[in-house]
């Protein structure tokens, strides 16, 4: 497989030809100021106990963004633990968002009303549901495209290959959007594949497969539009691998100087994609310092508006763990429920 597609390079400047119009890009770098305010403020709230967890995707918001982004209201996406930023950018209340990594509830969002699926953490398992989503649509006749994210690591998984594989055998209108961030927490990508690229897997199981560059949000905006089209219009699956890196550590319980050096992490920080767009959009006039501040002021009434939301002690019922695991309970469950509630009235008297 040869580079990744590209049109804008790292100095902002145009390498590639059919870049989207200038209203388009000034949208996506909105997006990319608040989807890189919510890593930051979300990275805080972790240090400040308020989160439990945060799997931050500082350094691949283009792939976040680009992957709302290019959906329609009608279509859905299924994201990872690492895709809150997605998730937001697809218009979803941040706070809600966060609700599962501050471990208040399963899913903090109504997946029905968002269309957009629970965060899966079990690696891979969201790829299947996203084929049964896309597949079901179709035999409705609708027209549905389904955007199914994972990363590196999970390409490993029998689940990725065997949603691939119904994908492009049934014509499913799904986009598998790899985001290749070098690492499964301390597995590099070369323990990972030996396969050329992530994107050689598509062309196995016969699916249109591209390489894109993963901090190139142009470049995204218009591979993962055309994977959507070509979905939408009955051409089945695409599998687009985009190149990028995951800045952070996996999340804050991991040390990542345990496994790869400063330099390599320092190497990446130049190919930032807020910095490559704004530098493109500065130098064409489209991005004004108004604009700029603008955008800023944006991002932080919702750093301010995810702060209060997550000050406020949120009170749980416990016995909802006990809901939404089966239709009708096992008895084993009703038995654990009914043995959590006489201990919580015995506490509480
Ligand atoms: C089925 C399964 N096995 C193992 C894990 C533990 N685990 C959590 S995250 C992770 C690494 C995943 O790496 P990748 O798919 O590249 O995604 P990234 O975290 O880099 O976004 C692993 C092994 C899991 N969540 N699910």
């Amino acid at each position: 497989m040869s580079e990744p597609m590209r049109l804008i390079n790292e100095t902002g400047a145009v390498v590639g030809d059919g870049l989207p119009e200038p209203e388009v890009l000034l949208d996506g770098y909105r997006a990319l100021v608040l989807a890189r305010r919510l890593n930051a403020q979300a990275e805080a709230l972790v240090r400040q106990g308020r989160l439990a967890v945060y799997p931050s995707s500082h350094g691949q918001e283009a792939c976040q963004v680009a992957a709302a982004a290019v959906l329609a209201d009608t279509d859905w996406l299924f994201p990872t633990y690492r895709d809150v930023a997605a998730i937001a950018a697809r218009g979803v209340d941040p706070l809600d968002v966060l609700m599962m990594l501050r471990g208040d509830w399963h899913c903090g969002y109504d997946p029905l009303a968002t269309r957009v699926a629970p965060q899966a953490t079990p690696l891979a398992t969201q790829l299947p549901h996203a084929v049964g989503v896309g597949h079901a649509a179709r035999l409705k006749g609708e027209d549905t495209v389904v955007m199914a994210l994972c990363g590196d690591g999970a390409t490993s998984e029998g689940d990725f290959h065997e949603a691939l594989n119904f994908a492009a055998v049934f014509a499913s209108p799904v986009v598998f959007l790899v985001q290749n961030n070098k690492y499964a927490i301390s597995v590099p990508l070369a323990r990972q594949s030996a396969a050329e690229s992530l994107a050689a897997k598509g062309a196995g199981y016969g699916m249109p497969a591209v390489l894109v560059d993963g901090n190139d949000l142009a470049a995204l905006t218009v591979v993962l539009s055309e994977a959507v089209a070509r979905a939408r219009r009955g051409g089945g699956p695409t599998l687009v691998e985009a190149d990028t890196y995951r800045i952070r550590a996996h999340t804050n319980a991991d040390d990542p100087s345990r496994y790869r050096t400063d330099d390599e992490v320092d190497e990446w920080r130049p190919r930032d994609p807020l910095l490559r767009l704004r530098a493109h959009l500065t130098s064409t006039g489209a991005l004004t310092p108004e604009r700029e501040a603008e955008f800023a002021a944006a991002a932080e009434e919702m750093a301010a508006h995810v702060r209060a939301g997550m000050g406020e002690e949120t009170a749980l019922d416990p016995a909802e763990l006990f809901a939404h695991v089966y239709s009708t309970p096992t008895p084993q469950l009703r038995e654990q429920a009914a043995l959590l509630a006489a201990e919580l009235n015995e506490v509480r008297s």
